[in-house]
């Protein structure tokens, strides 16, 4: 069950007001800490961020795509570790149990996703593996009511907070087949996480490496019960994933473009606002023509992508959700580049905000599958359609 336009537009303004009340205030104390404050992190645990997309039944607020990505898009306009935070338990951490997993591992994990009393973090890429998933070489092998999980996860966002991984493992072969996803509970025995990594940008963001050596995970554990299935999962769960970036890096767009745009009111150079000159404002229009574009494009792919039975695959949908992470990731660099020129000097002082944008949305360009695999996505399905 989805909940209705009138609950929503009030889920909606609560969430706009704790972004400019509470969010975009704290920035500052983000980015010199490297750390979410842990009040801010409770109370979006009271606003129910962490249970978005989890269905009522296991205690979530069960919004569509479509709702989502309205939320994902007002989080996107403030720093984005904030919505890291719940980004892992909202999407690429726990859509897997949901649309794949028994009802026994939705009942037993998604209540405490929902709540944020569990974070769990997604784990596919390896030290040798990233674009190409279908490669990973961490195995599971099966022993007894176990399987023995063994090799590496790199980049692993929310690993350092994460009570849970869903972690895609090699139990057959060579190839997609051959892969299985698990619930893997950080506190077993052989689980060890290094240390976090240094980022360009995104502080208060939380990463590092997952190494696994001879982690006893029960069979329970298996999503679905049945073995070589996961790489489709990882697939239908990056789908998702990917939507609800296009809608982040649309909100980063904007905030991006109202600071600029505050600054070519404000900023006088010859005599007047920089603003009042058509060659700052040709930026300010490419950027707000370019943003309108990727935000009316992810509404449109949202819509298509509900229409879709609930956690199927479907080649049409995943290729135009990869026409929206690629236009609206790429609108974002060229919409925080742009948003520094208008800065001029300033745009490369860490006291203005856009120069820690433009490092921010570097990594939408990235995760959850580069551009380049965006484009091949789109490239491959045009090609195999008639
Ligand atoms: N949904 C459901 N199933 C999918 C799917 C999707 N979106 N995409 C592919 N599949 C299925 C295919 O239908 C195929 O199934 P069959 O063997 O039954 O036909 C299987 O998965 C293998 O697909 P394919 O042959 O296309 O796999 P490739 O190895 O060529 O990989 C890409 C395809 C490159 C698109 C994939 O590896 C990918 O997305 N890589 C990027 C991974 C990524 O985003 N990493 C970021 C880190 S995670 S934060």
């Amino acid at each position: 069950m989805t909940i209705d336009d009138e609950t929503f537009r009030l889920l909606a303004a609560s969430v706009e007001r704790f972004v400019r009340e509470r969010l975009v205030p704290a920035e500052d104390e983000v980015e010199a800490s490297d750390e979410v404050p842990a009040a801010i992190v409770r109370e979006m645990r009271e606003l129910g961020l962490f249970g978005l997309s989890i269905p009522q039944e296991y205690g979530g607020i069960g919004l569509d795509m479509a709702q989502e990505c309205e939320l994902a898009y007002l989080l996107g306009h403030a720093a984005l570790a904030f919505r890291s935070v719940i980004g892992t338990n909202v999407g690429i951490g726990s859509q897997g149990i949901l649309m794949d997993g028994t009802p026994a591992q939705k009942a037993e994990y998604l209540p405490r996703i929902a709540s944020g009393e569990l974070i769990v973090s997604f784990a596919l890429t390896e030290p040798d593996a990233g674009s190409d998933a279908a490669s990973i070489r961490t195995r599971a092998d099966a022993e007894g009511d176990h399987y023995l999980v063994s090799g590496t996860k790199r980049y692993i966002t929310n690993a350092p907070r994460a009570g849970a991984f869903t972690l895609m493992a090699r139990t057959g072969g060579p190839g997609a087949a051959g892969i299985s996803a698990f619930i893997v509970p950080a506190g077993l025995p052989g689980l060890t996480l290094g240390k976090p990594d240094r980022k360009m940008g995104q502080r208060g963001t939380k990463t590092c490496d997952v190494h696994l050596d001879g982690v006893r995970v029960p069979a329970a554990n298996l999503i679905g019960g049945v073995p070589g299935k996961g790489f489709k999962t990882a697939m239908k769960v990056l789908d998702r994933g990917r939507l609800h970036l296009s809608a982040v890096a649309c909100g980063m767009a904007d905030r991006i473009l109202q600071e600029s745009l505050a600054y070519a009111r404000q900023r006088r150079q010859f005599g007047q606002r920089i603003g009042d000159f058509q060659l700052v404002q040709a930026m300010l229009a490419d950027s707000q023509a370019e943003l309108l574009a990727g935000w009316s494009l992810v509404r449109e792919v949202a819509r298509r992508y509900d229409e879709k039975p609930a956690g199927a695959a479907d080649p049409q949908v995943s290729m135009q959700v990869a026409c929206a992470k690629l236009y609206c990731s790429e609108m974002a660099g060229r919409v925080a580049d742009r948003g520094v020129q208008i800065h001029g000097g300033a745009g490369y002082i860490g006291d203005y905000k856009v120069e820690r944008f433009y490092r921010d949305v570097r990594l939408l360009r990235l995760y959850e599958g580069t551009t380049q695999i965006q484009q091949l996505v789109v490239g491959k399905h045009l090609m195999k359609s008639e």
